[in-house]
Parts: structure tokens; sequence; C-alpha cells
């Protein structure tokens, strides 16, 4: 278990000063131009070294990710955008880190900046994050008022502005590329990747697009090392990490905890256990909605990080898991995901709008028992034709709760059937 010393979110626990004197007693903002003395190179080094891969669901590697940044201008500026449109089910980590912490959030703009060269952040916030936007307003203030940021930053010599931008409500627009379209005032509809931000984000600057928890930990690891950051987790999967959970656990919550722990053991430290016991487990989605889920016999040893979920034909995600107890109807569950993603689909690419409303069709009636057998293989072939077919990663993320449910629970959906057809099927799933 993580020892409070090693905690970077301490602020989540209960001690809720978020201003900057309070930040600065537990020791943010502390010579944080000693930080950007380092270098850019030298920043960039630290962060590759300490294994940090993106907290947003994709693990793809920070450090490497802020190198591919140009390290000379050729006119265009460049810029960090923050990806606080933390919408994905049953995912609010990043809601903490705004509500509590927000000062590391800026110190890790201003950092992760002058590492890429950026003239400047925007953090795009969830519309309904209406409490975290107040809160990160009022440190961006403070940070202005004290000199920490704006012209010449922390007595530096670098001038890097901070601005927030407010979304409107739409999932699409966590999509890195959506995200960028929303803040250039237009439709959130991913583009095609190449090009990647990097080349060209926003406005067709060079741009990186990073995750608040993957930004907030930066400083933390510059003031104390990449060596100590790595020497948490695994091989791979290094570091601390925020994880949720939610659902049926007896204590849902948002903790900070090393990467690599045992799922029972955050489930049963963390959460309180289980509803009625591990013994009552039915299933956990272990890093938001996109997350195939992982029965309960599989989860006894499974381990939280990104290898570990892989090995269990899931991904690790956002690390927030949705623990479901025997009580849970797990294709109502799924059929509820398959809804959510035909709602949030932005229509703009074929496999995905269609494929999308196809899949939750069928869903419909699987959930009432009133499809044939046959036509479970149908809509996993159905998945497999969206899978890796759209311009973004939404298509996947409709496709893979379903292939779960049918690889772990295809028993459960054809007893299902054949209730129907007997005139054995209750109420559960008839609405
Ligand atoms: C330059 C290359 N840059 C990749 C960059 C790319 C992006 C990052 C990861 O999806 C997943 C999705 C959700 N040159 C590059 C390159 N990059 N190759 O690296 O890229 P990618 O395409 O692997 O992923 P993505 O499009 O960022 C994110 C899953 O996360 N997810 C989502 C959770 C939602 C939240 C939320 O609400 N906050 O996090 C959960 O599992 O399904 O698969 O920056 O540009 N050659
Ligand atoms: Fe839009 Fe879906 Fe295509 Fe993504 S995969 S661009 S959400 S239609």
């Amino acid at each position: 278990m993580l020892k409070d010393q090693d905690r970077i979110f301490t602020n989540l626990y209960g001690m809720h000063d978020r201003s900057l004197k309070g930040a600065m007693a537990r020791g943010h903002w502390d010579k944080t131009a000693d930080l950007l003395a380092l270098g850019r190179d030298g920043i960039i080094q630290i962060m590759k070294d300490s294994g940090l891969r993106g907290r947003g669901g994709a693990g793809f590697p920070t450090g490497m990710k802020w190198s591919f940044m140009p390290k000379q201008s050729d006119g265009r500026p460049s810029y960090l955008v923050v990806n606080a449109d933390e919408s994905e089910p049953a995912t609010c980590k990043d809601r903490e880190i705004m509500r509590h912490d927000p000062h590391t959030l800026i110190e890790g703009c201003l950092v992760a900046g002058f590492a890429m060269g950026a003239v400047a952040a925007y953090i795009y916030i969830r519309g309904e994050y209406i409490r975290e936007k107040e809160a990160l307003q009022a440190a961006i203030d403070e940070c202005y008022d004290a000199g920490l940021i704006g012209k010449n930053a922390c007595k530096s010599g670098y001038d890097f502005d901070v601005y927030l931008h407010h979304g409107a409500g739409a999932y699409i627009c966590g999509e890195e590329t959506a995200l960028l379209e929303s803040l250039e005032g237009k439709k959130g509809m991913p583009r095609m990747k190449p090009p990647f931000p990097a080349g060209s984000g926003l406005y067709g600057c060079p741009t990186t697009v990073n995750n608040v928890e993957s930004i907030a930990v930066a400083p933390t690891i510059l003031r104390r090392g990449a060596a100590w950051f790595a020497s948490f987790g695994r091989p791979n999967n290094a570091g601390v990490k925020l994880f949720a959970m939610s659902g049926h656990v007896n204590t849902p919550c948002v903790i900070e905890e090393t990467m690599s722990i045992p799922m029972r053991e955050l489930i049963e430290k963390h959460g309180g256990g289980v509803r009625g016991g591990w013994k009552n487990l039915k299933a956990v989605i272990p890093g938001g909605a996109s997350c195939p889920v992982i029965p309960a016999d599989k989860c006894e040893d499974a381990i939280m990080d990104y290898d570990g979920m892989r090995a269990l034909q899931s991904s690790f995600g956002t690390a927030c898991m949705i623990v479901m107890d025997q009580n849970t109807d797990i294709v109502k569950a799924i059929w509820r995901l398959a809804k959510f993603f035909k709602h949030e689909s932005c229509g703009q690419c074929t496999p995905c709008r269609e494929g999308t409303g196809w899949m939750m069709r069928v869903m419909d009636r699987l959930v009432r028992g009133e499809a044939e057998v046959e036509e479970i293989d149908m809509l996993l072939s159905v998945t497999k034709q969206v899978e890796g077919h759209t311009i973004c990663a939404l298509g996947d993320a409709a496709a893979w709760p379903i292939q779960g449910l049918i690889r772990h629970y295809r028993e459960e959906i054809e007893d299902r059937i054949k209730a129907k057809k007997t005139g054995r099927m209750g109420a559960m799933a008839a609405e």
C-alpha cells in the first residue's frame, strides 16, 4: 500500500485547502524556476526515465509525446492543451484534482509547456464541471497575481499564459482532435490522424494534448526524480496513479495508489470490499466504459496496470472501475453502454454512425430476450466491422464492451433468449 509521504495529491484526503497558500505549504510551487532551469531536454529526459504513461486512457509515454514537439520554431506558436473533458462513464479522478488540488495542474502546465516550447496552455474542462471550473479559475488568477504564470513566469524569463475553456457537454469532445475543433469554435468532430497534433494541432500549430493527471504529476516527478516515480509499479507500468471505484463497493472512492496493485487489494483496502463480500462479485469494468468487462473468477489475481488488464483481454483505461455484484443484470448493463455510445457518436463516419445503431438495436432485443441465438454471432461480427474501421476510438469503444459480454456471458444471453421463448422471463429486462 502506498505510504502517505509518497502521495502527490495529498490534498484529496480531507485537507481541502486548495488555495495557493495551502498548495505551497504542501510543497507545490517550490522553486519552480529551478525546475525550468533543467532545460527542455533535461525535463523531457526525466519524464521519459520516470516511465509515466498518459493517464487519459491510451497510456502513450508522456516524455516521448513531449519530445515530438518541434525544437525550432517555424514561425508558428506551439501550444499545450490539457484534456479536462472527463466524460468517460465512471471516470471522476481528474475532477478530484481540479476540485481539491488545482495548483498541481497549473504548475504542471508551466513545466510541461516550457519543456515543449509552448506559449500557452488551454485547459478544456467538461461542461458539467462547474465547481471545478471555479476552483481552477480562482487558482489561475492567484498564479497570475503572484507572478507564477504570465510574463516572466516565476522570474524565469519565460512568458506563459494559461486559459480555461468550458466545454458544452459532448462526450466526443474528450477525443483529442474533436477537442481541438471545439476549442477553435467548430463542431466537435474528430480529425483524421495523422497528422498528429504535435505536427498540426490547435489552429494548425504544433500542439500536445495531455490528460489532467499526466500534467499534474509532472512537477513532483521533476522534484523527486525519475527513479522515485519509476520505483512504483512494475516495468512498463510505472508510477503512482489515481484509481476510482464505483458501483457495488461499500465505500466508493478516488484513491492514489501504486501502479500494479492487485485489483482485489484495491477494492478491499480502499473500497470497503464488494457489497456482500468478495464471493458476491460478478464482474468489473476496469477503466471506463470502453474497457471490456472482466468476470469475477479472473478478478481474483488481476493486476491493475496496462499489461495486467491486457492479459485479461481488457484495458487499463482511466483506472476508474465499475464494480458489479451478483445482483447485476450484466446484459442490461452492457446494453446501457451501447445506448450511450450510439447517442455520443458524432456520425461523421459510416461504420460508427450505422454500427453503433445496429449494435444498440440488437442489444435492445437481446436485453428483452427477443432475439434469436444466432444473432449473438451476428452481433459479434458487427462489432468486428466497426472496430478499427473508424476515424476515432469511439467506434472501438462501442465495440469492445459488447465483445467482452459475448466472450464471458454468452450462456447468460442464451438463457435469456430461451427463457423468453418458454415464457419464464420475468419483468427484469422487459422495460
Ligand atoms: C505523435 C505518433 N503522436 C499516438 C499520440 C496521440 C494521442 C496519444 C494516444 O484514445 C483512449 C481510447 C479510449 N506521433 C503518435 C502520437 N500519438 N501516436 O498519443 O493516442 P491513441 O490514438 O493511442 O489514443 P487516443 O485517441 O488518445 C484514448 C480510452 O482512451 N479511454 C478513454 C477514456 C476517456 C477519458 C476521459 O473521459 N477523461 O480519459 C478509456 O479506456 O477508449 O482508446 O495524444 O496524438 N505516431
Ligand atoms: Fe465520429 Fe464515431 Fe467516427 Fe469517431 S468513430 S469520428 S465518433 S462517427
